[in-house]
Protein backbone atom coordinates (compact mmCIF):
# COMPACT_ATOMS: atom_id res chain seq x y z
CA UNK A 1 0.00 0.00 0.00
CA UNK A 2 1.28 3.34 -0.90
CA UNK A 3 1.41 6.11 2.11
CA UNK A 4 -0.43 7.97 -0.01
CA UNK A 5 -3.41 5.05 -0.11
CA UNK A 6 -2.67 4.60 3.82
CA UNK A 7 -3.81 7.61 4.55
CA UNK A 8 -6.35 7.97 2.58
CA UNK A 9 -8.01 5.48 4.99
CA UNK A 10 -8.81 7.93 7.44
CA UNK A 11 -10.48 10.00 4.87
CA UNK A 12 -12.83 7.40 3.75
CA UNK A 13 -16.42 8.59 2.90
CA UNK A 14 -19.61 6.82 4.07
CA UNK A 15 -20.39 5.53 0.96
CA UNK A 16 -17.54 4.19 -0.61
CA UNK A 17 -16.85 0.40 -0.30
CA UNK A 18 -15.67 -1.05 2.99
CA UNK A 19 -11.95 -1.49 3.09
CA UNK A 20 -9.72 -3.33 4.91
CA UNK A 21 -6.66 -1.61 6.51
CA UNK A 22 -4.42 -4.24 5.24
CA UNK A 23 -5.74 -4.03 1.58
CA UNK A 24 -3.85 -2.49 -1.17
CA UNK A 25 -5.64 0.57 -1.80
CA UNK A 26 -6.88 2.77 -4.08
CA UNK A 27 -8.70 5.94 -4.16
CA UNK A 28 -10.67 8.34 -6.18
CA UNK A 29 -7.57 10.84 -7.58
CA UNK A 30 -6.16 7.41 -8.48
CA UNK A 31 -8.33 5.97 -10.43
CA UNK A 32 -9.09 9.11 -12.43
CA UNK A 33 -5.42 8.98 -13.23
CA UNK A 34 -5.24 5.52 -14.30
CA UNK A 35 -8.56 5.70 -16.37
CA UNK A 36 -7.55 7.97 -18.34
CA UNK A 37 -3.77 6.84 -18.91
CA UNK A 38 -5.28 3.64 -19.67
CA UNK A 39 -7.40 5.55 -22.56
CA UNK A 40 -4.46 6.68 -24.21
CA UNK A 41 -4.67 10.53 -22.62
CA UNK A 42 -1.01 12.11 -21.71
CA UNK A 43 -1.73 15.56 -21.13
CA UNK A 44 -3.52 17.44 -18.52
CA UNK A 45 -4.69 21.26 -19.40
CA UNK A 46 -5.22 23.24 -16.11
CA UNK A 47 -5.36 25.04 -13.09
CA UNK A 48 -5.18 23.85 -9.74
CA UNK A 49 -6.81 24.58 -6.40
CA UNK A 50 -9.92 22.91 -4.00
CA UNK A 51 -10.38 20.03 -4.71
CA UNK A 52 -8.02 18.68 -7.54
CA UNK A 53 -4.68 20.52 -6.66
CA UNK A 54 -3.58 16.58 -5.81
CA UNK A 55 -5.16 14.87 -9.00
CA UNK A 56 -2.81 17.21 -11.13
CA UNK A 57 0.21 16.71 -8.92
CA UNK A 58 -0.07 12.82 -8.60
CA UNK A 59 -1.24 13.03 -12.85
CA UNK A 60 2.67 14.67 -13.32
CA UNK A 61 3.98 12.17 -10.56
CA UNK A 62 2.89 9.43 -13.09
CA UNK A 63 4.17 10.51 -15.86
CA UNK A 64 1.18 12.36 -17.30
CA UNK A 65 1.94 16.76 -18.57
CA UNK A 66 0.18 18.87 -17.02
CA UNK A 67 0.01 22.33 -18.26
CA UNK A 68 -1.15 24.74 -15.57
CA UNK A 69 -2.65 28.27 -16.77
CA UNK A 70 -3.09 31.55 -15.58
CA UNK A 71 -7.17 30.84 -16.74
CA UNK A 72 -9.10 28.01 -16.99
CA UNK A 73 -10.69 29.72 -20.17
CA UNK A 74 -7.24 29.55 -21.78
CA UNK A 75 -6.58 26.08 -20.36
CA UNK A 76 -9.96 24.62 -22.01
CA UNK A 77 -9.15 26.49 -25.46
CA UNK A 78 -6.13 24.70 -25.28
CA UNK A 79 -7.67 21.13 -24.43
CA UNK A 80 -10.20 21.91 -27.28
CA UNK A 81 -7.15 22.68 -29.87
CA UNK A 82 -5.69 19.47 -28.56
CA UNK A 83 -8.81 17.44 -29.47
CA UNK A 84 -9.16 19.04 -33.16
CA UNK A 85 -5.06 18.22 -33.96
CA UNK A 86 -5.19 14.58 -32.20
CA UNK A 87 -8.60 13.10 -32.36
CA UNK A 88 -8.38 12.19 -28.91
CA UNK A 89 -10.50 14.29 -26.55
CA UNK A 90 -8.04 17.25 -24.88
CA UNK A 91 -9.03 16.92 -20.97
CA UNK A 92 -9.15 20.29 -19.37
CA UNK A 93 -9.19 20.12 -15.52
CA UNK A 94 -11.12 22.92 -13.11
CA UNK A 95 -11.72 23.67 -9.59
CA UNK A 96 -15.54 24.23 -8.71
CA UNK A 97 -17.89 26.91 -9.71
CA UNK A 98 -15.77 30.17 -10.58
CA UNK A 99 -13.05 28.21 -12.15
CA UNK A 100 -15.31 25.70 -13.61
CA UNK A 101 -17.69 28.56 -15.26
CA UNK A 102 -14.24 29.99 -16.74
CA UNK A 103 -13.62 26.66 -18.57
CA UNK A 104 -17.12 26.58 -19.64
CA UNK A 105 -17.06 28.76 -22.40
CA UNK A 106 -14.22 26.90 -23.83
CA UNK A 107 -16.35 23.78 -23.60
CA UNK A 108 -19.18 25.64 -25.52
CA UNK A 109 -17.10 26.83 -28.17
CA UNK A 110 -15.23 23.52 -28.83
CA UNK A 111 -18.83 21.56 -28.84
CA UNK A 112 -19.82 24.42 -31.43
CA UNK A 113 -16.48 23.92 -33.07
CA UNK A 114 -17.43 20.17 -33.26
CA UNK A 115 -14.41 19.52 -31.24
CA UNK A 116 -13.72 16.64 -28.94
CA UNK A 117 -12.98 17.68 -25.03
CA UNK A 118 -13.28 16.85 -21.73
CA UNK A 119 -14.26 19.02 -19.03
CA UNK A 120 -12.97 17.91 -15.63
CA UNK A 121 -14.06 20.04 -12.89
CA UNK A 122 -14.17 19.30 -9.05
CA UNK A 123 -17.22 20.65 -7.75
CA UNK A 124 -18.63 21.27 -3.82
CA UNK A 125 -20.41 19.28 -1.48
CA UNK A 126 -23.76 17.46 -2.87
CA UNK A 127 -25.65 17.33 -0.16
CA UNK A 128 -25.34 21.40 1.14
CA UNK A 129 -25.05 22.23 -3.30
CA UNK A 130 -28.34 20.76 -3.15
CA UNK A 131 -29.76 22.34 -0.20
CA UNK A 132 -28.57 25.67 -0.87
CA UNK A 133 -26.72 25.97 1.97
CA UNK A 134 -23.94 28.13 1.17
CA UNK A 135 -20.96 25.43 0.53
CA UNK A 136 -17.77 26.97 -0.38
CA UNK A 137 -17.33 27.71 -4.55
CA UNK A 138 -21.22 26.46 -3.94
CA UNK A 139 -23.06 25.53 -7.85
CA UNK A 140 -24.78 23.16 -9.67
CA UNK A 141 -22.30 22.57 -12.22
CA UNK A 142 -23.67 19.71 -13.52
CA UNK A 143 -26.99 21.43 -14.52
CA UNK A 144 -25.63 24.85 -15.97
CA UNK A 145 -23.15 22.52 -18.31
CA UNK A 146 -25.55 20.54 -19.85
CA UNK A 147 -27.08 22.46 -22.35
CA UNK A 148 -23.90 23.51 -23.54
CA UNK A 149 -21.68 20.40 -24.29
CA UNK A 150 -22.61 16.73 -25.55
CA UNK A 151 -23.14 15.29 -22.27
CA UNK A 152 -22.99 15.67 -19.34
CA UNK A 153 -21.72 12.83 -16.36
CA UNK A 154 -21.40 13.40 -12.33
CA UNK A 155 -19.50 10.28 -10.37
CA UNK A 156 -20.36 9.75 -6.76
CA UNK A 157 -18.68 6.50 -6.51
CA UNK A 158 -14.85 5.92 -6.71
CA UNK A 159 -15.60 2.02 -8.31
CA UNK A 160 -18.07 3.73 -11.12
CA UNK A 161 -14.88 6.63 -12.02
CA UNK A 162 -13.88 3.75 -14.95
CA UNK A 163 -17.31 3.53 -16.61
CA UNK A 164 -17.49 7.39 -16.74
CA UNK A 165 -14.39 8.32 -17.87
CA UNK A 166 -14.76 5.80 -20.38
CA UNK A 167 -18.76 7.55 -21.85
CA UNK A 168 -16.64 10.82 -21.28
CA UNK A 169 -14.33 9.90 -24.20
CA UNK A 170 -17.19 7.95 -25.91
CA UNK A 171 -19.42 10.56 -25.98
CA UNK A 172 -16.41 13.32 -26.86
CA UNK A 173 -15.45 11.52 -30.24
CA UNK A 174 -18.02 9.16 -31.77
CA UNK A 175 -20.33 10.51 -34.32
CA UNK A 176 -20.26 14.56 -34.26
CA UNK A 177 -17.02 15.33 -31.91
CA UNK A 178 -17.81 18.26 -29.25
CA UNK A 179 -17.25 18.75 -25.43
CA UNK A 180 -17.92 16.97 -22.51
CA UNK A 181 -18.50 17.87 -18.94
CA UNK A 182 -17.58 15.26 -16.08
CA UNK A 183 -18.45 16.38 -12.85
CA UNK A 184 -16.10 15.04 -9.78
CA UNK A 185 -17.55 15.99 -6.34
CA UNK A 186 -14.46 16.38 -3.66
CA UNK A 187 -15.54 13.51 -1.83
CA UNK A 188 -15.14 11.20 -4.88
CA UNK A 189 -11.57 11.97 -4.64
CA UNK A 190 -10.33 11.01 -1.64
CA UNK A 191 -12.95 7.64 -1.45
CA UNK A 192 -10.47 4.41 -0.89
CA UNK A 193 -11.29 1.27 -2.81
CA UNK A 194 -9.26 -2.08 -2.68
CA UNK A 195 -7.02 -1.74 -5.72
CA UNK A 196 -7.31 -4.93 -7.32
CA UNK A 197 -11.34 -3.79 -7.65
CA UNK A 198 -10.18 -0.26 -8.58
CA UNK A 199 -8.44 -1.78 -11.51
CA UNK A 200 -10.92 -3.89 -12.59
CA UNK A 201 -13.54 -0.86 -12.61
CA UNK A 202 -11.73 0.74 -15.27
CA UNK A 203 -12.38 0.77 -19.29
CA UNK A 204 -10.71 0.89 -22.02
CA UNK A 205 -12.74 1.96 -24.82
CA UNK A 206 -12.61 -0.13 -27.68
CA UNK A 207 -13.29 1.98 -31.24
CA UNK A 208 -14.29 5.22 -29.41
CA UNK A 209 -15.25 6.71 -33.09
CA UNK A 210 -16.78 3.99 -34.87
CA UNK A 211 -16.19 4.22 -38.59
CA UNK A 212 -20.15 5.23 -40.23
CA UNK A 213 -20.19 3.76 -43.23
CA UNK A 214 -22.62 5.70 -46.33
CA UNK A 215 -25.28 3.90 -47.50
CA UNK A 216 -24.76 2.29 -51.49
CA UNK A 217 -27.59 4.35 -52.81
CA UNK A 218 -26.40 7.78 -51.23
CA UNK A 219 -23.23 7.51 -52.68
CA UNK A 220 -24.81 7.05 -55.79
CA UNK A 221 -27.12 9.32 -55.55
CA UNK A 222 -24.21 11.97 -55.05
CA UNK A 223 -22.26 10.50 -58.12
CA UNK A 224 -25.20 11.31 -59.92
CA UNK A 225 -25.65 14.71 -59.39
CA UNK A 226 -21.45 15.58 -59.05
CA UNK A 227 -21.74 13.80 -62.99
CA UNK A 228 -24.76 16.10 -63.99
CA UNK A 229 -22.17 19.19 -62.90
CA UNK A 230 -21.00 21.97 -65.27
CA UNK A 231 -19.67 24.08 -63.02
CA UNK A 232 -19.07 21.71 -59.79
CA UNK A 233 -17.20 22.87 -56.66
CA UNK A 234 -15.89 20.94 -53.88
CA UNK A 235 -15.75 22.63 -50.01
CA UNK A 236 -13.45 21.24 -47.75
CA UNK A 237 -14.30 21.96 -44.09
CA UNK A 238 -12.74 22.01 -40.73
CA UNK A 239 -14.16 18.76 -40.15
CA UNK A 240 -12.26 17.24 -43.17
CA UNK A 241 -9.49 18.47 -41.29
CA UNK A 242 -10.03 16.60 -38.32
CA UNK A 243 -11.44 13.55 -39.87
CA UNK A 244 -7.57 13.05 -41.28
CA UNK A 245 -8.52 11.46 -44.15
CA UNK A 246 -5.88 13.48 -46.21
CA UNK A 247 -4.80 11.12 -48.65
CA UNK A 248 -8.55 9.73 -49.22
CA UNK A 249 -9.48 13.91 -49.92
CA UNK A 250 -6.34 14.31 -51.66
CA UNK A 251 -6.94 11.75 -53.93
CA UNK A 252 -10.90 12.67 -54.94
CA UNK A 253 -9.79 15.90 -55.47
CA UNK A 254 -7.41 15.15 -57.89
CA UNK A 255 -9.02 11.93 -59.60
CA UNK A 256 -11.99 13.94 -59.71
CA UNK A 257 -10.02 17.28 -61.50
CA UNK A 258 -12.62 19.34 -59.39
CA UNK A 259 -12.04 22.87 -58.08
CA UNK A 260 -12.13 23.12 -54.15
CA UNK A 261 -12.10 25.84 -51.52
CA UNK A 262 -10.94 25.44 -48.35
CA UNK A 263 -12.50 27.14 -44.89
CA UNK A 264 -10.35 28.59 -42.61
CA UNK A 265 -9.32 25.67 -40.55
CA UNK A 266 -9.44 23.49 -43.61
CA UNK A 267 -6.31 25.78 -45.33
CA UNK A 268 -3.82 23.30 -46.08
CA UNK A 269 -5.33 20.24 -45.96
CA UNK A 270 -4.22 20.29 -50.12
CA UNK A 271 -1.45 23.17 -50.15
CA UNK A 272 -3.46 26.46 -51.42
CA UNK A 273 -1.00 26.62 -54.02
CA UNK A 274 -2.23 23.25 -55.41
CA UNK A 275 -4.06 24.17 -59.12
CA UNK A 276 -7.36 23.09 -58.45
CA UNK A 277 -7.38 25.73 -55.41
CA UNK A 278 -10.03 28.16 -55.92
CA UNK A 279 -9.31 30.30 -52.73
CA UNK A 280 -8.19 33.71 -54.70
CA UNK A 281 -11.39 33.29 -56.95
CA UNK A 282 -13.81 32.05 -54.04
CA UNK A 283 -16.53 34.89 -54.68
CA UNK A 284 -16.79 33.76 -58.89
CA UNK A 285 -16.78 30.11 -57.61
CA UNK A 286 -19.48 30.72 -55.33
CA UNK A 287 -21.76 32.72 -56.92
CA UNK A 288 -21.19 30.74 -60.26
CA UNK A 289 -20.91 26.55 -59.43
CA UNK A 290 -23.86 24.56 -60.31
CA UNK A 291 -23.18 22.01 -57.82
CA UNK A 292 -21.45 22.18 -54.69
CA UNK A 293 -20.16 19.41 -52.41
CA UNK A 294 -19.74 20.07 -48.97
CA UNK A 295 -17.29 18.10 -47.03
CA UNK A 296 -16.75 18.84 -43.56
CA UNK A 297 -18.31 22.08 -44.11
CA UNK A 298 -21.54 23.65 -42.63
CA UNK A 299 -23.99 25.94 -44.72
CA UNK A 300 -23.74 28.46 -41.42
CA UNK A 301 -23.08 31.90 -41.53
CA UNK A 302 -19.57 31.06 -42.71
CA UNK A 303 -20.73 30.40 -45.94
CA UNK A 304 -23.86 33.19 -45.92
CA UNK A 305 -26.64 29.57 -45.09
CA UNK A 306 -25.99 28.37 -48.65
CA UNK A 307 -28.48 31.26 -50.02
CA UNK A 308 -28.62 35.31 -50.87
CA UNK A 309 -26.52 37.79 -53.20
CA UNK A 310 -23.05 35.32 -52.73
CA UNK A 311 -24.77 32.35 -54.23
CA UNK A 312 -25.92 33.99 -57.49
CA UNK A 313 -29.58 33.08 -58.58
CA UNK A 314 -31.72 31.64 -56.23
CA UNK A 315 -32.37 28.43 -57.26
CA UNK A 316 -29.09 27.87 -59.25
CA UNK A 317 -27.24 25.78 -56.88
CA UNK A 318 -27.16 22.11 -56.11
CA UNK A 319 -26.01 20.66 -52.71
CA UNK A 320 -24.59 17.56 -51.60
CA UNK A 321 -23.31 17.28 -48.85
CA UNK A 322 -21.11 14.43 -46.21
CA UNK A 323 -21.19 14.89 -42.57
CA UNK A 324 -21.11 12.53 -39.69
CA UNK A 325 -23.92 13.86 -38.11
CA UNK A 326 -27.56 13.53 -40.09
CA UNK A 327 -29.37 16.38 -38.30
CA UNK A 328 -26.97 19.17 -40.22
CA UNK A 329 -28.73 18.09 -43.59
CA UNK A 330 -31.19 20.22 -44.94
CA UNK A 331 -29.93 22.88 -42.11
CA UNK A 332 -30.44 26.05 -44.14
CA UNK A 333 -30.78 24.78 -47.61
CA UNK A 334 -32.48 21.48 -49.32
CA UNK A 335 -29.06 19.02 -49.67
CA UNK A 336 -30.06 16.87 -52.99
CA UNK A 337 -27.66 14.10 -52.15
CA UNK A 338 -27.04 14.03 -48.38
CA UNK A 339 -24.09 11.90 -47.59
CA UNK A 340 -23.94 10.75 -43.88
CA UNK A 341 -20.78 8.99 -42.70
CA UNK A 342 -17.21 9.70 -41.54
CA UNK A 343 -15.82 11.68 -43.65
CA UNK A 344 -12.93 9.00 -44.29
CA UNK A 345 -15.43 6.02 -45.53
CA UNK A 346 -17.81 8.54 -47.28
CA UNK A 347 -14.44 9.71 -49.54
CA UNK A 348 -13.43 6.51 -50.26
CA UNK A 349 -16.75 5.44 -51.20
CA UNK A 350 -17.16 8.32 -53.70
CA UNK A 351 -13.67 7.97 -55.01
CA UNK A 352 -13.99 4.68 -56.24
CA UNK A 353 -17.04 5.80 -58.20
CA UNK A 354 -14.67 8.48 -59.88
CA UNK A 355 -13.84 5.31 -62.60
CA UNK A 356 -13.23 5.18 -66.49
CA UNK A 357 -16.44 6.98 -67.26
CA UNK A 358 -15.97 9.59 -65.26
CA UNK A 359 -15.21 13.26 -67.53
CA UNK A 360 -13.51 15.91 -65.95
CA UNK A 361 -15.21 19.68 -65.63
CA UNK A 362 -15.78 21.04 -68.37
CA UNK A 363 -12.52 23.53 -69.41
CA UNK A 364 -14.66 26.51 -70.27
CA UNK A 365 -15.11 26.50 -65.96
CA UNK A 366 -11.90 25.79 -64.55
CA UNK A 367 -9.92 27.86 -67.03
CA UNK A 368 -12.44 30.83 -65.72
CA UNK A 369 -11.72 29.99 -62.35
CA UNK A 370 -7.83 29.97 -63.57
CA UNK A 371 -7.80 33.19 -65.03
CA UNK A 372 -9.74 34.89 -62.29
CA UNK A 373 -7.58 33.00 -59.78
CA UNK A 374 -4.23 35.11 -61.36
CA UNK A 375 -6.18 37.96 -61.83
CA UNK A 376 -6.64 38.18 -58.38
CA UNK A 377 -3.31 36.84 -57.33
CA UNK A 378 -1.20 39.80 -59.27
CA UNK A 379 -3.24 42.51 -58.05
CA UNK A 380 -2.55 41.18 -54.69
CA UNK A 381 1.22 40.74 -55.13
CA UNK A 382 2.51 44.43 -55.27
CA UNK A 383 0.34 45.16 -51.92
CA UNK A 384 2.19 42.21 -49.79
CA UNK A 385 5.93 43.67 -50.73
CA UNK A 386 5.22 47.12 -49.60
CA UNK A 387 8.23 47.92 -46.71
CA UNK A 388 6.69 50.68 -44.65
CA UNK A 389 6.93 52.08 -41.52
CA UNK A 390 4.38 52.18 -40.03
CA UNK A 391 3.29 48.94 -41.77
CA UNK A 392 -0.20 48.34 -43.01
CA UNK A 393 -1.98 45.23 -42.68
CA UNK A 394 -0.84 43.56 -46.15
CA UNK A 395 3.08 44.46 -45.82
CA UNK A 396 3.51 42.65 -42.43
CA UNK A 397 1.07 40.08 -43.23
CA UNK A 398 3.58 39.54 -46.51
CA UNK A 399 6.49 39.10 -44.62
CA UNK A 400 4.97 36.23 -42.43
CA UNK A 401 3.61 34.87 -45.61
CA UNK A 402 6.82 34.21 -46.47
CA UNK A 403 7.63 32.88 -43.01
CA UNK A 404 5.37 30.43 -42.69
CA UNK A 405 6.09 29.22 -47.30
CA UNK A 406 9.49 28.13 -45.72
CA UNK A 407 7.99 26.44 -43.07
CA UNK A 408 5.22 24.74 -43.93
CA UNK A 409 5.32 22.45 -40.74
CA UNK A 410 4.64 25.46 -38.37
CA UNK A 411 1.82 25.60 -36.75
CA UNK A 412 -0.28 29.40 -37.46
CA UNK A 413 -2.92 30.61 -35.16
CA UNK A 414 -4.91 33.75 -36.01
CA UNK A 415 -7.31 36.05 -33.66
CA UNK A 416 -8.56 39.21 -34.52
CA UNK A 417 -10.66 41.34 -36.99
CA UNK A 418 -8.42 42.83 -39.57
CA UNK A 419 -5.60 40.86 -38.22
CA UNK A 420 -7.51 37.29 -38.81
CA UNK A 421 -9.22 38.03 -42.16
CA UNK A 422 -6.53 39.44 -44.05
CA UNK A 423 -4.05 36.78 -42.82
CA UNK A 424 -6.77 34.18 -43.37
CA UNK A 425 -6.45 35.34 -47.25
CA UNK A 426 -2.82 36.20 -47.73
CA UNK A 427 -1.08 33.48 -46.30
CA UNK A 428 -1.06 30.36 -48.00
CA UNK A 429 -0.81 27.12 -45.79
CA UNK A 430 0.64 23.62 -46.94
CA UNK A 431 -0.07 20.75 -44.81
CA UNK A 432 -3.50 19.87 -43.00
CA UNK A 433 -4.23 21.07 -39.53
CA UNK A 434 -1.58 23.55 -39.59
CA UNK A 435 -4.33 26.64 -39.09
CA UNK A 436 -5.81 27.15 -36.13
CA UNK A 437 -8.36 30.01 -35.65
CA UNK A 438 -11.63 31.90 -34.14
CA UNK A 439 -13.37 28.89 -35.87
CA UNK A 440 -17.60 28.63 -35.76
CA UNK A 441 -18.14 31.48 -33.13
CA UNK A 442 -15.26 34.21 -33.85
CA UNK A 443 -14.18 33.78 -30.29
CA UNK A 444 -11.89 36.39 -29.41
CA UNK A 445 -9.44 34.81 -26.62
CA UNK A 446 -8.44 31.32 -28.33
CA UNK A 447 -5.00 32.61 -28.99
CA UNK A 448 -2.55 31.80 -26.41
CA UNK A 449 -4.45 28.36 -25.07
CA UNK A 450 -4.16 27.29 -29.08
CA UNK A 451 -0.90 28.02 -29.30
CA UNK A 452 0.45 26.28 -25.89
CA UNK A 453 -1.79 23.16 -27.13
CA UNK A 454 -0.36 23.40 -30.46
CA UNK A 455 3.01 23.62 -28.97
CA UNK A 456 2.65 20.91 -26.34
CA UNK A 457 0.73 18.05 -28.72
CA UNK A 458 2.89 17.91 -32.21
CA UNK A 459 6.06 19.52 -30.63
CA UNK A 460 6.28 21.99 -33.74
CA UNK A 461 6.91 25.69 -33.84
CA UNK A 462 3.84 28.00 -33.54
CA UNK A 463 3.56 31.30 -34.96
CA UNK A 464 0.62 33.42 -33.41
CA UNK A 465 -0.75 36.03 -35.01
CA UNK A 466 -2.66 38.69 -32.81
CA UNK A 467 -4.93 41.51 -33.33
CA UNK A 468 -3.66 43.46 -30.16
CA UNK A 469 -7.54 43.18 -28.72
CA UNK A 470 -7.43 39.68 -29.25
CA UNK A 471 -4.24 39.16 -27.86
CA UNK A 472 -5.63 40.90 -24.54
CA UNK A 473 -8.30 38.32 -24.05
CA UNK A 474 -5.48 35.79 -23.22
CA UNK A 475 -2.38 37.40 -22.90
CA UNK A 476 -1.28 36.40 -19.36
CA UNK A 477 -0.39 33.42 -20.76
CA UNK A 478 2.86 34.71 -22.04
CA UNK A 479 3.88 34.06 -18.24
CA UNK A 480 2.82 30.03 -19.28
CA UNK A 481 4.62 29.66 -22.91
CA UNK A 482 7.67 30.85 -20.82
CA UNK A 483 7.45 28.78 -18.44
CA UNK A 484 7.13 25.96 -20.32
CA UNK A 485 9.33 27.46 -22.71
CA UNK A 486 7.30 26.24 -25.24
CA UNK A 487 8.61 27.08 -29.06
CA UNK A 488 6.23 29.74 -29.82
CA UNK A 489 6.05 33.26 -31.55
CA UNK A 490 3.88 35.47 -31.08
CA UNK A 491 2.86 38.56 -33.38
CA UNK A 492 1.07 41.12 -32.11
CA UNK A 493 -0.94 43.17 -34.81
CA UNK A 494 -0.87 46.44 -32.46
CA UNK A 495 -2.97 49.12 -34.30
CA UNK A 496 -3.55 50.65 -31.24
CA UNK A 497 -7.33 49.22 -31.03
CA UNK A 498 -10.00 47.09 -31.83
CA UNK A 499 -10.10 46.94 -35.82
CA UNK A 500 -8.43 50.92 -35.85
CA UNK A 501 -6.89 53.04 -33.08
CA UNK A 502 -8.19 56.07 -34.58
CA UNK A 503 -11.63 56.66 -32.87
CA UNK A 504 -11.89 59.54 -30.42
CA UNK A 505 -14.16 60.49 -27.52
CA UNK A 506 -16.84 62.25 -29.51
CA UNK A 507 -17.63 64.39 -26.27
CA UNK A 508 -14.05 65.93 -26.11
CA UNK A 509 -13.42 64.10 -22.52
CA UNK A 510 -11.09 62.87 -21.11
CA UNK A 511 -12.22 59.13 -21.41
CA UNK A 512 -10.16 57.26 -25.07
CA UNK A 513 -13.40 55.82 -27.11
CA UNK A 514 -14.10 52.16 -26.26
CA UNK A 515 -12.42 50.90 -29.18
CA UNK A 516 -8.83 52.06 -28.86
CA UNK A 517 -5.91 51.07 -26.30
CA UNK A 518 -2.76 52.93 -24.55
CA UNK A 519 -1.20 53.91 -27.95
CA UNK A 520 1.99 52.79 -28.62
CA UNK A 521 2.12 50.03 -26.22
CA UNK A 522 5.24 47.55 -26.00
CA UNK A 523 3.76 44.45 -25.74
CA UNK A 524 7.09 43.24 -26.54
CA UNK A 525 8.17 43.95 -22.82
CA UNK A 526 5.65 41.64 -21.21
CA UNK A 527 7.68 38.34 -22.37
CA UNK A 528 10.74 40.02 -21.25
CA UNK A 529 9.06 40.24 -17.42
CA UNK A 530 9.02 36.55 -18.02
CA UNK A 531 12.53 35.50 -19.68
CA UNK A 532 10.99 35.29 -23.08
CA UNK A 533 12.59 36.94 -26.19
CA UNK A 534 10.78 40.71 -26.52
CA UNK A 535 11.10 42.86 -30.17
CA UNK A 536 9.82 45.18 -31.80
CA UNK A 537 9.31 45.68 -35.56
CA UNK A 538 8.69 48.78 -37.11
CA UNK A 539 9.09 47.43 -41.33
CA UNK A 540 7.84 44.10 -42.70
CA UNK A 541 11.80 43.48 -42.89
CA UNK A 542 12.58 43.78 -39.48
CA UNK A 543 9.17 41.71 -38.86
CA UNK A 544 10.62 38.99 -41.09
CA UNK A 545 13.84 38.51 -39.79
CA UNK A 546 13.02 38.80 -36.08
CA UNK A 547 10.17 35.82 -36.60
CA UNK A 548 12.21 33.64 -38.95
CA UNK A 549 15.14 34.07 -36.03
CA UNK A 550 12.35 32.96 -33.24
CA UNK A 551 10.99 30.22 -35.27
CA UNK A 552 14.31 29.01 -36.06
CA UNK A 553 15.69 29.37 -32.00
CA UNK A 554 12.60 27.64 -30.75
CA UNK A 555 12.88 30.30 -28.05
CA UNK A 556 9.36 31.94 -26.77
CA UNK A 557 9.41 35.03 -28.38
CA UNK A 558 6.88 38.28 -28.83
CA UNK A 559 6.94 40.62 -31.31
CA UNK A 560 5.33 43.87 -31.20
CA UNK A 561 4.61 44.68 -35.56
CA UNK A 562 3.95 48.47 -35.25
CA UNK A 563 0.56 48.79 -37.43
CA UNK A 564 -0.68 52.10 -38.92
CA UNK A 565 -3.91 52.69 -36.65
CA UNK A 566 -5.70 54.36 -39.52
CA UNK A 567 -5.27 50.86 -41.41
CA UNK A 568 -8.18 48.68 -40.95
CA UNK A 569 -11.61 48.31 -41.70
CA UNK A 570 -14.83 48.04 -39.06
CA UNK A 571 -15.24 44.44 -38.11
CA UNK A 572 -12.43 43.85 -40.85
CA UNK A 573 -14.33 41.36 -43.29
CA UNK A 574 -17.89 41.06 -41.80
CA UNK A 575 -18.70 44.68 -41.22
CA UNK A 576 -22.24 43.70 -43.18
CA UNK A 577 -23.06 41.69 -40.00
CA UNK A 578 -22.43 44.77 -37.48
CA UNK A 579 -26.00 46.90 -37.04
CA UNK A 580 -25.42 50.79 -36.88
CA UNK A 581 -27.01 53.47 -35.64
CA UNK A 582 -29.14 55.50 -37.92
CA UNK A 583 -29.85 57.96 -35.14
CA UNK A 584 -26.98 59.22 -34.27
CA UNK A 585 -23.55 58.93 -37.13
CA UNK A 586 -20.79 57.69 -35.39
CA UNK A 587 -17.06 57.72 -36.94
CA UNK A 588 -15.72 54.53 -37.93
P1 LIG B 1 -16.12 25.00 -41.25
O1 LIG B 1 -16.30 26.03 -40.18
O2 LIG B 1 -14.72 24.75 -41.60
O3 LIG B 1 -17.01 25.25 -42.43
P2 LIG B 1 -17.83 23.37 -39.65
O4 LIG B 1 -17.33 23.36 -38.26
O5 LIG B 1 -18.96 24.29 -39.95
O6 LIG B 1 -16.61 23.60 -40.64
O7 LIG B 1 -18.30 21.93 -40.06
C1 LIG B 1 -17.64 20.79 -39.65
C2 LIG B 1 -18.57 19.62 -39.92
O8 LIG B 1 -17.80 18.43 -39.99
C3 LIG B 1 -19.62 19.41 -38.83
O9 LIG B 1 -20.91 19.46 -39.37
C4 LIG B 1 -19.30 18.02 -38.27
O10 LIG B 1 -20.47 17.27 -37.97
C5 LIG B 1 -18.55 17.39 -39.41
N1 LIG B 1 -17.59 16.36 -39.01
C6 LIG B 1 -16.65 16.41 -38.04
N2 LIG B 1 -15.93 15.30 -38.01
C7 LIG B 1 -16.42 14.50 -38.98
C8 LIG B 1 -16.09 13.19 -39.47
N3 LIG B 1 -15.09 12.49 -38.94
N4 LIG B 1 -16.82 12.70 -40.49
C9 LIG B 1 -17.83 13.41 -41.04
N5 LIG B 1 -18.17 14.64 -40.63
C10 LIG B 1 -17.48 15.18 -39.63
N1 LIG C 1 -15.50 39.10 -27.27
C1 LIG C 1 -15.33 37.84 -27.71
C2 LIG C 1 -15.15 36.71 -26.73
N2 LIG C 1 -15.31 37.56 -29.00
C3 LIG C 1 -15.48 38.55 -29.90
N3 LIG C 1 -15.47 38.21 -31.19
C4 LIG C 1 -15.63 39.89 -29.48
C5 LIG C 1 -15.62 40.11 -28.13
C6 LIG C 1 -15.82 41.08 -30.43
N4 LIG C 1 -14.61 41.28 -31.23
C7 LIG C 1 -14.52 40.80 -32.53
O1 LIG C 1 -15.38 40.16 -33.13
S1 LIG C 1 -13.00 41.15 -33.17
C8 LIG C 1 -12.48 41.94 -31.77
C9 LIG C 1 -13.48 41.94 -30.81
C10 LIG C 1 -13.31 42.55 -29.47
C11 LIG C 1 -11.11 42.52 -31.67
C12 LIG C 1 -10.61 43.16 -32.94
O2 LIG C 1 -9.47 43.92 -32.67
P1 LIG C 1 -8.02 43.36 -32.88
O3 LIG C 1 -7.95 43.18 -34.46
O4 LIG C 1 -7.07 44.36 -32.38
O5 LIG C 1 -7.90 42.02 -32.30
P2 LIG C 1 -7.74 44.34 -35.57
O6 LIG C 1 -6.59 43.85 -36.36
O7 LIG C 1 -7.44 45.64 -34.87
O8 LIG C 1 -8.96 44.44 -36.41
MG1 LIG D 1 -6.17 45.93 -33.30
Amino acid sequence: MSNAAATMVKNQATDAPAVDARQELTDGFQLVIDALKLNGIENLYAVPGIPISDLLRMAQAEGMRVVSFRHEQNAGNAAAIAGFLTKKPGVCVTVSAPGFLNGLTALANATTNCFPMILISGSSEREIVDLQQGDYEEMDQLAIAKPLCKAAFRVLHAQDIGIAVARAIRAAVSGRPGGVYLDLPAKLFSQVMDAAEGAKSLVKVIDPAPAQLPAPSAIARALDVLKGASRPLIILGKGAAYAQADDEIRALVEKSGLPFLQMSMAKGLLPDTHPQSAGAARSMVLKEADVVLLIGARLNWLLSHGKGKSWGEPGSKKFIQIDIEPKEMDSNVEIVAPVVGDIGSCVSALLAGIDGSWQAPPAEWTGAITARKDANIAKMAPKLMKNTAPMDFHGALGALRRVVKERPDAILVNEGANTLDLARGIIDMYQPRKRLDVGTWGVMGIGMGYAVAAAVETGKPVLAIEGDSAFGFSGMEVETVCRYNLPVCIVIFNNNGIYRGTDVNPTGGTDPSPMVFVPGSRYDKMMEAFGGVGVQATTPDELYRAVSEAMDSGKPTLINAVIDPAAGTESGNIGSLNPTSSVRKMPS
